[in-house]
């Protein structure tokens, strides 16, 4: 059987609407998951949002509804958002659902029962941002390093999971399995923030009193608190795929890969792993982790309102291209910067007169000199072998790429077959050889090269840009070929059926012109 992935985003706080950061995760998980099926693997894609704490009671209080009711309404937002982008999920989840709240309190009562919550007094600095108690590395000039504010001072008696009892464990586990977390970098973040903990004791905080905050899940050991927001929204992981007797849990926990931003990474790679070690699961087979959307150097955030909506930026340069941008400018694992000038010059230089160009010059010239029919090659030079070789290249490079979590990197592979024919397409010259008695022999031959890399570089694209490839496809008379079809097979060159009856379309990818559009 093949393997199963099972890909999770975060779920999203309800406190403010989506913007650029939230879309960039749940566009690489929608792209990771349409190439697994894509390859014929099973996949599963978990989203949704994170309804409990504090952060969302501040804004109800500003707005003066109920907790409930500001958690549905950007709740749907949400969910709508992604709809109208297309994002493929499979299951959308709320912490508020009945459902998750039984398994948080399950999971409580077991934890609790196996001796690894203690009851106690703590004093310390707590960051309504972040939800959580901070410690010195957290601060920079004494203000919390992402939302820019001091932390309050508190006191309170609570719950305590003994997390720092699975600090070794989770040492050794790291270093046995060296891309539990990756890119790299985030592995030894890790490690060093262990070794802080380590020093603090290592006790995770994991109550509220209801005194202070009643928006959340109850103890089910004690009705005076709710539950830490952190510790129920982790289980959302499990909750999301049936746990813990759902026909498909145990399958989908053993190929788990979170992806998230650096700004969690301390609650996913501490708490989670460990919270895991005491429920008696294993971790999840990769904690991916990606750097900020920035924009001029300061990372996008609701705190400092210079958010970028997906749904403005579809409005203006469709969605298709706004995904391509996000994912072939960001290194995955390092910051980006973000500005439409940046989007306008990717969509004009890559998409426009590279892809767009190739797509209509091939499209074009089979018109002009094969009736509008892919035509059967004759013989195979030089020049054509060395875009077959390309194109091999590009689908074994896109594997190697996706699974190693490197989207920007498989959109390099991929454009890299786009350039060599777009070279392929300079050098033999179809439109003066054409008119040429000696070489008119060879243009068939040199349209089926381009139809059939045209073909190839859909298939591959159709994770990233999934209309944009499906066009492609319907233009290359072949509009049926995603179906059943699986890589790597599916790309390997021939397939294109001769005779194929081809439409050339109005240019696929327009240019922007920047100064044109602020008029
Ligand atoms: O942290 N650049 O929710 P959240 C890149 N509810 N990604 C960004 C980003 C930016 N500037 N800003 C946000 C929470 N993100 C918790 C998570 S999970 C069990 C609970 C993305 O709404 C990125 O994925 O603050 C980041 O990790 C996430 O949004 C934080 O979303």
């Amino acid at each position: 059987m093949s393997e199963s992935f099972y890909l999770t985003t975060p779920i999203y706080y309800v406190n403010a609407e989506p913007h650029i950061g939230h879309t960039y995760t749940s566009v690489v998980v929608d792209t990771m998951v349409r190439y697994h099926r894509l390859c014929g693997e099973r996949s599963f894609f978990l989203t949704g949002t994170d309804e409990h704490g504090e952060k969302v009671l501040e804004v109800a209080e500003a707005r003066g509804q109920s907790a409930r009711r500001v958690a549905e309404h950007y709740s749907n937002l949400f969910r709508q958002t992604w709809d109208e982008l297309g994002l493929s999920y499979d299951r959308f989840i709320r912490t508020t659902e009945p459902g998750h709240k039984s398994v948080v309190q399950g999971i409580l009562q077991r934890v609790y029962d196996a001796g690894e919550i203690e009851f106690r007094e703590y004093e310390g600095k707590y960051c309504v941002g972040c939800e959580r108690f901070l410690t010195d590395r957290d601060l920079v000039d004494g203000r919390c390093r992402d939302h820019e504010r001091a932390p309050e001072k508190r006191t309170e008696a609570n719950y305590f999971f003994k997390m720092g009892n699975h600090f070794d464990w989770l040492t050794r586990h790291i270093e046995k399995h060296p891309d539990f977390i990756r890119p790299e970098r985030y592995r030894n973040e890790v490690l060093a923030m262990l070794r802080e903990e380590s020093g603090l004791g290592g006790d995770l905080c994991i109550s509220r009193p209801k005194s202070r905050l009643d928006w959340g899940i109850e103890l089910p050991f004690d009705e005076n608190y709710v539950c830490y927001v952190w510790f129920d929204a982790l289980i959302n992981y499990l909750t999301g795929i049936g746990y813990p007797d759902g026909p498909d849990f145990a399958e989908f926990w053993a190929s788990a890969e979170h992806l998230i931003a650096k700004d969690i990474l301390k609650p996913h790679a501490i708490f989670w792993p460990t919270m895991l070690r005491a429920i008696g699961l294993e971790p999840a087979r990769h904690l991916n982790v990606h750097g900020y959307w920035n924009v001029d150097d300061r990372k996008v955030s609701k705190s400092l309102g210079n958010m970028i909506s997906p749904l403005i930026m579809k409005e203006k340069y469709g969605f298709e291209v706004f995904r391509y941008f996000l994912l072939r400018d960001m290194a995955f694992g390092l910051d980006s910067n973000f500005s439409e000038e940046l989007l306008v010059g990717r969509n004009n230089a890559d998409l426009a007169n590279n892809l767009g160009n190739l797509v209509s010059r091939s499209l074009n010239m089979t018109k002009r000199f094969a009736n509008g029919r892919v035509p059967e090659p004759t013989e195979s030079e030089g020049p054509e072998s060395e875009v077959i070789a390309v194109a091999e290249r590009a689908v074994a490079e896109v594997d190697v790429q996706m699974r190693a979590m490197r989207p920007q990197r498989a959109l390099e592979a991929i454009f890299a077959l786009v350039d060599a024919s777009n070279r392929y397409l300079e050098l033999r010259e179809p439109w003066k050889a054409a008119k040429d008695a000696e070489l008119a022999g060879r243009v068939d031959t040199t349209l089926y090269t381009c139809c059939e890399a045209l073909r190839i570089i859909a298939i591959l694209l159709s994770p990233f840009m999934p209309q944009s490839a499906d066009e492609i496809l319907r233009r290359l008379g072949i509009e049926g070929e995603l179906d059943g079809a699986q890589l790597p097979q599916s790309a390997s060159w021939g397939g294109i059926p001769p005779g194929s009856p081809t439409t050339k379309g109005a240019p696929l990818f327009p240019r922007v012109d920047l100064d044109a559009e602020s008029e």
